[in-house]
């Protein structure tokens, strides 16, 4: 599938320092120590109502993770899937009466256009379900010669207990897995299951629903397979990070670590789990089944500068929990106001401390916060809000526009 394209992003003339990054798994803090070129794998849209700004959240999340790798000195592999097919957008196609795969392609492009627009780096490989068919095949095969897979009906299930370390992942007891199971598409009492937190890898034909011909029989990919299979297919394994919002913790990201584990006990699936917080709108988390959704297409539609939107999200660490609020985003235009019009003057206040302290939060589990902190004293001290402007860096402009371009995607 075609990705978005590339922003151009400055080379910095400073090396940033190593990124650590707070691992789900173990619940610490890690410094992934790549071989050969950083290896990152973010979880994509399932293509029926995008790009809400949670979505947003964590794709710019990520984003900075993987600016923070290359002003680090590597190279970034980075993959993303499209879940192009699966039962949130068949039921959305068919309650608006659309054909499934134009509403995603629709959609699809929606995003591509969002992830233009708040200058997110595209992945290397844009990958979607419907195109990963034959890797979903080849994976549920070897996880048939495992001995984990057995069939209901015309439908084939993950057993769990066939990975020794499943929970390892999430850290989740198993009350806890058997509580969300059923809220994130788990169906724990389907009878005939060996398990109840048992998951479906090949979803047999069912009347009105695409199928595609496998050796199991026609059907479709479960969900986390799919993930499994993409990532696998072009990252290898025991990658870097496998990341996406804390939704996906459990049962996502543990069910796709399981797979990875039987299929091949002798590598992890990823060494680092990483997960972005949740983002809120009137009270609850912003999500398409419950409705409470603001769209970056509609505020770009409204004339709102994406680098505004951009700001708002940046100005939130990517793992907490946070709700939108309008205000936020005035407040965002008036502070790029200021910091272009500091810009502007060509000297200012010296760049090299604020360089510095830029890549070193964002090194630092990707603090955008308290780099744009460190932004907002700068220009301050430039301005000389204060009643003092400094501009004793003759070329503090040029330092300062390429940082918070490098570094954290605005381009002002
Ligand atoms: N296609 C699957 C992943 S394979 C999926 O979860 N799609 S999604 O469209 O529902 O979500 C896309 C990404 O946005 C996921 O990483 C998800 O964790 C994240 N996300 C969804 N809702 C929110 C929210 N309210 N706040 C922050 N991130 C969110
Ligand atoms: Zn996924």
């Amino acid at each position: 599938m075609r990705a978005w394209p590339a922003p151009d992003v400055p080379t910095l003339s400073v090396t940033g320092p190593q990124v650590s990054l707070h691992d789900t798994a173990t619940g610490s803090r890690v410094t992934p120590v790549p071989e050969g070129a950083a290896r990152l794998y973010v979880c994509g849209i399932t293509p029926y109502d995008a790009t809400h700004l949670g979505h947003a959240a964590t794709y710019v999340g990520f984003d900075l993770l993987n600016r923070a790798w290359r002003n680090a000195g590597h190279e970034v592999v980075y993959v993303q899937n499209v879940t192009d097919v699966d039962d949130p957008l068949l039921e959305r196609a068919a309650k608006v009466n659309i054909d499934w795969v134009e509403l995603a392609e629709r959609e699809t492009q929606l995003f591509r256009d969002d992830m233009t627009a708040l200058r997110v780096l595209p992945p290397a490989h844009y990958v979607g379900a419907v195109e990963s068919i034959p890797l979903v095949i080849d994976l549920v095969q070897r996880l048939q010669a495992a001995g984990s897979v057995y069939r209901v009906e015309d439908d084939l299930y993950f057993s769990v207990t066939a990975d020794p370390a499943f929970g390892q992942e999430s850290g989740l007891d198993r009350a806890a897995m058997l509580e969300i199971f059923p809220e994130r598409g788990g169906d724990p009492d389907r009878p005939g299951k060996k398990d109840p937190l048992d998951c479906v890898v090949w979803r047999g034909e069912r009347e009105g629903e695409p199928a595609w011909d496998s050796p199991f029989g026609r059907g479709r990919p479960g969900w986390h397979v799919e993930c499994t299979a993409i990532a696998q297919e072009h990252l290898g394994a025991a990658f870097d990070v496998q990341a996406g919002g804390s939704d996906l913790v459990f049962p996502h990201h543990e069910m796709c670590a399981g797979h990875a584990q039987v299929a091949d006990p002798s590598a992890p699936f990823a060494k680092t789990y990483v997960h972005a917080g949740m983002v809120g709108y009137d009270g609850a988390k912003m999500s398409k089944s419950r409705g409470n959704l603001v769209f970056v297409s509609a505020l770009r539609n409204s004339d709102v500068d994406p680098m505004a939107i951009r700001m708002v999200l940046l100005r939130h660490h990517y793992r907490t929990d946070w709700e939108w609020l309008d205000g936020e985003l005035w407040e965002a235009v008036d502070t790029l106001e200021q910091w272009r019009r500091a810009l502007s003057l060509g000297a200012g206040a010296p760049s090299g401390p604020v360089v510095a302290e830029v890549l070193a939060a964002l090194a630092d589990d990707l603090d955008a916060p308290r780099a744009l902190r460190a932004v907002d004293a700068w220009v301050a001290a430039t301005l000389g809000t204060d009643g003092l402007a400094d501009t004793s860096d003759p070329d503090a402009a040029l330092a300062v526009h390429a940082v918070l371009d490098a570094a954290l995607g605005l381009d002002l």
